[in-house]
């Protein structure tokens, strides 16, 4: 993975772990079978995912607005035992993990520090219908839509994976050898999302890019339905100047006495105007 991230505050200890140990991916997708493991700074930098020679996305913004990163959302004291703290966890699936509606998640005083009023980790962000499924829902479960797509387009092309659990996707070696880059990078890409588990939340428009574009270099065909994410950086050059910018100056980004990340107000309307929505 190889880059540094210079904002990881606390969130350094975190990521000495959770990083895929890819130096070179397209050794990887033609040499391993199935892909990396741990991947959430790859993709909260945006990198290590298989871009066929082009630009994807690039770093997330949360990289550079929250404090102590992973640490700032994942240990944050929560009310519930089940989240926060020393759980690491921002979702409790209550034993239900196959149903989705009754989870508790850690929204309140964490997200609600930056995005004024979010209930719920599936946040609508741009608002667009990724999947192709006739609807515009949050970033999750577009992502979790798309997941499912390309794992269905990767199944009915080539037989003898398999598939766990998770909906993670298994190489045997005999099948291996029989597959063409196209399809090894299809299933790198898709357990590259999976396995990061944030479905979407760390690096939106990177997690999107690779399922859309894994899609179309697949199948030849754009992901039916779907509005299309377009390829490219998607923090422009200036915003990202004045990300680096914030980052480093004392209190427009920091944590708060309870340990959640915060940005100050100016800090906000000035992102608002160059970036985004952030309510
Ligand atoms: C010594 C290596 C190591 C360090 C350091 C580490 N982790 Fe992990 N973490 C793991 C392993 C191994 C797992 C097991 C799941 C897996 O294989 O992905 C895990 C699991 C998790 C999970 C998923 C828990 C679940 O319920 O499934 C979260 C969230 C997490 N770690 C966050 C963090 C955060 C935040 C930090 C920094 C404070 C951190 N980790 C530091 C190795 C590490
Ligand atoms: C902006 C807040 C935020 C930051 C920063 C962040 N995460 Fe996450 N992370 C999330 C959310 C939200 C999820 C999805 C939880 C869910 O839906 O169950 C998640 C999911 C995960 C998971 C999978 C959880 C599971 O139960 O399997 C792991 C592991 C993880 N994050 C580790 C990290 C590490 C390591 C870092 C730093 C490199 C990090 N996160 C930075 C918000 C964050
Ligand atoms: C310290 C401030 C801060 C915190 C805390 C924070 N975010 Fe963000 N987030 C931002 C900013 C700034 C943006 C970019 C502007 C926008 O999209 O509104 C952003 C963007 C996003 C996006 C759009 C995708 C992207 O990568 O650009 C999603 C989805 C998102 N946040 C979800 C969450 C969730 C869920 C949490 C809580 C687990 C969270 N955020 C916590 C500041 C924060
Ligand atoms: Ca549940
Ligand atoms: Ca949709």
């Amino acid at each position: 993975m190889g880059n540094v991230l210079p904002y990881a505050g606390k969130g350094g200890l975190c990521m000495g772990c959770h990083h895929s140990r890819v130096a070179d991916v397209t050794s990887t997708v033609t040499t391993s079978r199935g892909g990396a493991l741990r991947t959430q700074t790859d993709m909260i930098l945006g990198v290590s995912g298989f871009t066929y020679g082009q630009i994807f996305g690039g770093t997330s913004v949360h990289a550079y607005v929250v404090k102590d990163t992973c640490v700032a959302c994942h240990m944050k004291k929560s009310y519930e035992r089940t989240l926060g703290g020393h759980s690491f966890a921002l979702r409790d699936e209550m034993g239900t993990p196959e149903d989705l509606s009754d989870d508790r998640t850690h929204v309140e005083g964490l997200c609600t520090n930056c995005h004024t009023g979010l209930g719920t980790l599936d946040r609508v962000a741009g608002t667009a219908d990724w999947d192709g499924d006739g609807r515009a829902e949050g970033t999750q479960s577009e992502v979790r839509g798309l997941l499912a797509i390309l794992r269905a387009a990767i199944l009915a092309r080539v037989s003898g994976l398999t598939v766990n659990e998770h909906g993670l996707i298994g190489i045997p070696s005999s099948v291996f050898s029989t597959m063409t880059e196209a399809e090894k990078a299809a299933v790198y890409n898709h357990n590259f999302v999976l396995n990061d588990g944030s479905f979407g939340v760390h690096n939106t428009g990177y997690a999107v890019m690779l399922l859309q574009e894994g899609y179309r270099q697949l199948t030849g065909q754009a992901v039916p339905g779907a509005v299309i994410v377009p390829l490219g950086p998607t923090i422009p050059w200036k915003t990202r100047q004045m990300l680096e910018q914030l980052a480093s100056t004392p209190g427009a980004v920091y944590r708060q006495a309870d340990g959640s990340p915060a940005m100050s107000a100016g800090a906000r309307k000035a992102l608002r105007a160059v970036y985004g929505s952030l309510e």
